[in-house]
């Protein structure tokens, strides 16, 4: 079965956008650097860093703010509506990040505002080409996910990710060879991407069977994996109404342990480093009945598959993905899950009840 045929035989428009991702990603690393590499001048020439937005724009706001972070600019990310705190600290050579799919959302324009009057430059990063953000913005980065309908944040997620990449890889490419490795890695990625929905899809037609009906979920990661871990959960409480939450991989050691019963679902995104750690966290929850499920770089999945009592299900990465590129394919797997879950629940994935695709 070819993958357009999951997409034909569904009503819905959140497949199909999430089907769009390759070919999304694809048009971003095929348009032209201008406008990454102004912004990456601005960011690197600037004395602080601010990275703001809300709801899964301000997930992709964490990960530029890690990433900048771990090489040593002075960056920082928050929630958008949280702007007033930062309020003394941003000056004249700040430069800040505002990402809002829209470009209409209320709080994220406030700080924006708010900024500017102080002196900040502002980078505004949208996929709404005359939004109120872009017009305020010094410069724009539109994310090119085009026009994007179901309510929760698909394809405008990785878009922007994408093009945050292309930034964070305009600044650094002179002083990295890593950062070469992950533009080729980049470059090649709407292939791999297409292949990944694929597996992933099919993988996650037959894990939902046996998850739809849980009430919990915690998704487990750190650095990076975390922000997976933070969108992820955010797709499951919007499209099929579980109760979710991201949390640092060590601190459900912390307390949180002593809720997980067979009611819950527990992901994890492991990387190398964290094998001992998520060893330990399986050993500890085995009596729980909880079912894990866990995306980890092959050839490390065998050492933590198939133990004793514990329903295990797993989804492999190429081992040499850099690590910066995983919060696509991870993220995808909750896209995933999460439209499979709404419908098992015969919810509408596109539009989820309360919510609004724009938020003002
Ligand atoms: C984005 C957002 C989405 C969420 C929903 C409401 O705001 O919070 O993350 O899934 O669609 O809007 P923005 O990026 O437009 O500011």
């Amino acid at each position: 079965m070819s993958e357009r045929s999951f997409v034909k035989g569904s009503p819905y428009i959140m497949i199909k956008e999430i089907h769009e991702q390759p070919s999304v990603i694809e048009r971003i690393i095929r348009s032209s650097p201008d406008e990454y590499k102004i912004a990456a001048e601005m960011i690197f020439s600037a004395k602080k860093v601010f990275v703001t937005g809300s709801g899964s724009s301000y997930h992709a706001g964490m990960f530029l703010d890690l990433l900048l972070k771990r090489k040593g600019l002075n960056s920082r990310s928050f929630v958008s509506g949280d702007y007033d705190i930062y309020r003394n600290l941003v000056d004249k050579e700040s430069v800040v990040i505002a990402i809002s799919q829209s470009g209409y959302t209320t709080d994220t324009l406030e700080a924006v505002s708010l900024f500017k009057k102080q002196g900040a430059k502002i980078i505004g990063v949208t996929n709404i080409i005359d939004s109120p953000l872009a017009q305020t913005s010094d410069h724009t980065i539109y994310v090119k996910a085009g026009r994007e309908e179901a309510v929760t944040a698909t394809k405008s997620f990785s878009a922007q990710i994408t093009s945050l990449l292309r930034i964070y890889i305009e600044i650094f490419r002179s002083f990295d060879e890593k950062i070469l490795k992950l533009e080729t890695y980049l470059n090649n990625l709407p292939k791999l991407f297409k292949e990944y929905i694929y597996k992933t899809e099919t993988y996650v037609r037959d894990l939902v069977e046996h998850v739809y009906k849980k009430d919990h979920m915690y998704i487990l990661g750190r650095g990076l994996n975390y922000v997976s871990a933070l969108e992820s959960a955010l797709k499951l409480k919007e499209t099929c109404g579980i109760h979710s939450e991201a949390m640092y991989l060590t601190e459900i050691r912390h307390g949180p342990k002593a809720a997980v019963d067979e009611s819950y679902m527990i992901g994890m995104f492991i990387n190398e480093n964290d094998l001992e750690i998520a060893l330990k966290i399986i050993e500890e929850l085995k009596d729980s009945e909880a079912v894990f499920l866990a995306s980890i770089p092959e050839g490390l999945d065998n050492k933590i598959m198939y133990r004793e009592k514990i329903m295990f299900f797993n989804i492999s990465l190429e081992r040499e993905m850099p690590e910066e590129i995983r919060p696509l394919l991870d993220v995808l797997i909750y896209q995933l899950l999460s439209y499979y879950i709404a419908v098992s629940r015969m919810l509408d994935p596109d539009r989820p009840r309360r919510l609004r695709k724009v938020v003002i």
